[in-house]
């Protein structure tokens, strides 16, 4: 009896524990020249963040509410509080600024479950006013794989990844499926007015045709996209279902191959004629994939030198699973990475030699998002602990 007694004692402090995070290690970096530190804690389940000036960021917390971070403040009062539905990888998920506009995505509820995109004005506080329905995208039948991520364009469009949903039509590659219809898709629309970038890749004759916003199909699972801010290419991460966790360059009609290839097409049994191939569409093999997942989420170039030089415009990704980030160096042309391990020469990691090759940090549970701050720092968003790290040197 008193054993049992103990045992239960033992499993009520591991729960206790793990509820305060007691049992996460502390971020720490490999660089000793690097420190990383909390900036900000107390945010509840954080999946995306924006650095609105020098003194304000904008974190989103799953469940639906903006959180205003000021002078490194966490305010009490959300700035917006978005009713959405939670399931499993749904919720509130992205945010950016294009002009004097922020736009959220957010998993709502409006007659039938749609993955919405908002737009506000920022107004002076920061404030977000006169809120608008912009866009709204697929959410269904999948509880998982809701896309969700926004990126400014260099040219002030906006960039939004959706999730495959586990639909099998044309955005997957199926070719008998039904019609594009904008899930699995990397999409550029014009913040103005949500009508397709002027210079996106498939036109179609019908004005209301997806593929007229795509910048990218055959995406699976994407919680990242990054721009490169050297030459203003677009990256993006997805997950693979247990292996080949990949980092693509997306250039304009990017196909990624799911959901007949993850990872490198010669590992499929499949060839390129096998896929959906729309017309002026490019497949191409990941940079560099992960054969067995991690749980990939963001990318973010760092645009500063705040690190050191050899820092400097590196691309930084984070993943979910082991709570670590990973660097890497471009090349000159920038359309690919330098690796130090010649184990990375077949672009697949392969296993934990490998692995560690390109670790930068460790320790940060459950990576959302990773910014440049304004004060050209590196900021990481940590789910799990419900903090933003900043790294300097
Ligand atoms: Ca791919
Ligand atoms: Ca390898
Ligand atoms: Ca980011």
């Amino acid at each position: 009896m008193k054993k049992l007694f103990a045992i239960s004692l033992l499993i009520f402090t591991i729960a206790i524990m793990l509820q305060n995070n007691l049992l996460y290690a502390e971020p720490s970096l490999k660089d000793p020249n690097l420190k990383v530190e909390a900036f900000v804690s107390g945010i509840a389940s954080p999946t995306s963040m924006l650095f609105v000036d020098e003194n304000n960021i904008l974190v989103l917390e799953k469940d639906g509410n903006v959180r205003l971070v000021s002078n490194g403040m966490l305010q009490s009062q959300p700035l917006v509080s978005l009713s959405v539905d939670i399931k499993n990888e749904r919720g509130l998920l992205g945010i950016e600024k294009v002009g004097e506009n922020v736009f959220l995505y957010a998993t709502v509820k409006d007659g039938h479950l749609v993955n919405r995109i908002y737009k506000y004005t920022l107004a002076p506080g920061p404030e977000l006013t006169n809120e608008q329905g912009f866009m709204d995208l697929p959410a269904t039948p999948g509880t998982n794989h809701q896309g969700g991520k926004l990126v400014a364009s260099n040219d002030g469009y906006l960039y939004s990844v959706t999730g495959e949903l586990q639909r099998n039509g044309k955005d997957q590659n199926i070719i008998n499926g039904p019609d594009p219809d904008f899930s699995g898709a990397i999409l550029k629309t014009n913040a103005n007015d949500g009508s397709p970038a002027p210079n996106n890749p498939f036109k179609s004759d019908n004005s209301n045709d997806p593929v007229n916003w795509y910048q990218a199909y055959g995406i699976r699972n994407s919680f990242g996209l990054g721009i490169d801010p050297v030459d203003g290419a677009l990256w993006d991460t997805e997950n693979g279902e247990k292996a080949f966790d990949e980092i693509n360059l997306v250039s304009p009609g990017f196909n990624s191959g799911w959901k007949l290839t993850m990872g490198p097409i010669s590992e499929s049994g499949i060839s390129q004629d096998d896929l959906v191939n729309f017309p002026d569409s490019n497949y191409k093999d990941p940079i560099l994939s992960f054969r067995n997942s991690i749980g990939i989420t963001d990318i973010e170039f760092l645009n500063s030198d705040k690190l050191g030089t050899e820092y400097a415009n590196n691309a930084f990704v984070g993943d979910f699973s082991y709570g670590n980030l990973y660097r890497f160096e471009l090349n000159e042309e920038r359309v690919d990475f330098k690796f130090d391990d010649p184990g990375l020469e077949d672009r697949v990691v392969d296993n934990s030699k490998e692995l560690d090759s390109v670790i930068f940090g460790e320790g940060f549970s459950g990576i959302t998002d990773i910014n440049t701050g304004p004060d050209g720092l590196l900021y990481v968003l940590s789910f799990e602990d419900g903090t933003i790290y900043r790294i300097s040197k």
